[in-house]
């Protein structure tokens, strides 16, 4: 097996003591977007983080995210970004704009390979189906974020070694 091997560990084998994070969350749909940061952050000290490794940054909606999240890329000082945010559907096509511009340039920001950005953002046809994502039935996927954004890091570092 090659020494490139990306080793794979259970959650719960995750140690990131020593990692830091950067989360930009929009605040738009504040009761769902504020809900998953709490579960993204619960993950992050589950892991081991220490809270001063961890920047929380707000901006207006989730097209915002784009910038934010370039912008604290640039700024060097974390080792992975979670984007926060919650798009719903409404009776205009300005969902199906935001949702596109938004995912296209987040996957732009993880192919210029800087840091990688975990996509945060749901994209749901309603509240309810965003409510059963940040606590509810489903899960809260803040945890999720969390987890993948650690991993992300450990892939990085295992590139490195
Ligand atoms: C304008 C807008 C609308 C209609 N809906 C949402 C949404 O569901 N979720 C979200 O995060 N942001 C929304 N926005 C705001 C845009 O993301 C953005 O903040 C504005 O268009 C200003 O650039």
């Amino acid at each position: 097996m090659s020494s490139l091997y990306y080793q794979y560990r259970a959650a719960n084998e995750l140690d990131a003591s020593d990692m830091r994070f950067g989360i930009v969350v929009a605040e738009w749909n504040q009761q769902i977007t504020e809900r998953l940061l709490e579960g993204a952050l619960n993950e992050l000290q589950k892991h081991g983080v220490k809270e001063q490794s961890i920047t929380v940054m707000h901006v207006p909606g989730s097209f915002e995210l784009i910038y934010g999240c370039a912008e604290m890329a640039r700024a060097g000082l974390v080792d992975a970004i979670i984007a926060i945010g919650c798009v719903i559907r409404g009776d205009t096509p300005h969902f199906d704009y935001i949702c596109q511009g938004v995912t296209q340039e987040l996957a732009k920001q993880n192919s210029a390979g800087r840091v990688p950005v975990i996509y945060g953002v749901l994209t749901v046809n309603n509240e309810a189906q965003a409510l059963e994502r940040c606590g509810g039935q489903l899960g809260n996927k803040g945890e999720e974020y969390a987890l993948s954004a650690i991993k992300m890091i450990n892939f990085a570092r295992e590139l490195k070694n």
